[in-house]
């Protein structure tokens, strides 16, 4: 049994010994993304029920011209991306930001190297009017040392709802981080998913074809494989729910049966009770008056905002 943290060996063990011997137990969703999980998400990306891929590509393709009227400014900008993944909700900005002959240099973080030297290079042959400088590291690190790069307006860019994935005061934490790196005629341009009718989020966040409930047992897949665990797989359930009053939806892995699971790594043996849950990601959804008190704690206010046709996803231009 290891009785000091300072015996493990990464964060990743010290949160899955943590999380597992809490009760209720519960895992952190960010383990989710290995190689496998990245897959897996972006198959999630592809299923008809995941709307919010779609909804956010409909916002770009009808209001690119108005959202890059309020990015552009004399002098021009600097487009820099949180997260940039395989960018193709951002190629549709940047296309019409090259049509208009915008003056603007496009900053992709990422912590990943491999993903942005492939995001530049489908950019060379698909828009090479694009002037692309990858910035491989951490987001806030690598927003910090860029807050000084140049005097031009810096637009910060963060698609999807990621955001969601945080608890509130995690999320305020994020956007501080980010208005600290901010000058008064920078913007911030973020997705938020809506609160929107209950059953359509959960069937968003538990297909019938299982790549959902895949990803949510990757964790388990993960500790098996990187802590030498012997987690079955078939005997956990994925489960979602949604509370329409927080809007706040939670998945979780439940134990179908009482079972010992050991994982060797951490010298520790986990007891689980039939039915007894493992909480694993919340998926919060939004709302103008919840946005905006996120940006007021964070010192941002709302200059903005674009809609899809349903409401169910919404950009905000943000600014400090
Ligand atoms: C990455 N994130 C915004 C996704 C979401 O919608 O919460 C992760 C996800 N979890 C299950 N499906 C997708």
């Amino acid at each position: 049994m290891k009785t000091t943290p300072t015996t493990f060996q990464s964060a990743f063990e010290e949160d899955v010994y943590k999380g597992l011997t809490s009760f209720p137990k519960y895992l952190l969703s960010k383990y989710i993304y290995d190689k496998k999980g990245d897959k897996l998400f972006q198959q999630i990306m592809e299923m008809p029920e995941y709307y919010l891929t779609n909804c956010e590509l409909n916002i770009l393709e009808h209001h690119k011209a108005a959202i890059a009227e309020i990015f552009n400014k004399e002098g021009g900008f600097d487009l820099i991306e949180l997260g940039a993944g395989d960018g193709k909700k951002t190629k549709i900005l940047l296309q019409h930001l090259v049509a208009k002959k915008y003056d603007f240099n496009y900053l992709p973080i990422d912590i990943s190297q491999h993903v942005l030297e492939e995001l530049r290079d489908s950019l060379r042959n698909e828009i090479p009017e694009v002037k692309v400088k990858i910035q491989q590291g951490t987001y806030f690190k690598t927003l910090e040392n860029l807050a000084d790069y140049n005097n031009r307006r810096k637009v910060i860019l963060v698609l999807g709802s990621n955001i969601g994935n945080l608890l509130h005061e995690n999320a305020i934490n994020f956007l501080r981080n980010i208005q600290k790196a901010m000058n008064f005629e920078d913007r911030l341009f973020m997705g938020f998913d809506q609160k929107k009718d209950p059953q359509k989020i959960l069937d968003a966040y538990n297909d019938k074809t299982g790549i959902t409930e895949a990803f949510n047992k990757n964790l388990l897949a993960r500790i098996n494989r990187e802590l030498d665990a012997n987690f079955n797989l078939d005997n956990f359930k994925h489960w979602e729910t949604y509370n329409p009053e927080t809007g706040t939806a939670k998945s979780y892995l439940v134990s179908r049966v009482k079972q010992k699971v050991a994982i060797k790594k951490l010298e520790l043996e986990v007891c689980f009770d039939a039915w007894e849950s493992i909480h694993t990601e919340i998926s919060q959804k939004y709302d103008d008056a919840v946005v905006a008190w996120l940006a007021k704690e964070a010192g941002l206010e709302i200059q903005s905002s674009f809609q899809d046709q349903d409401n169910w996803f919404k950009n905000y231009i943000f600014r400090k």
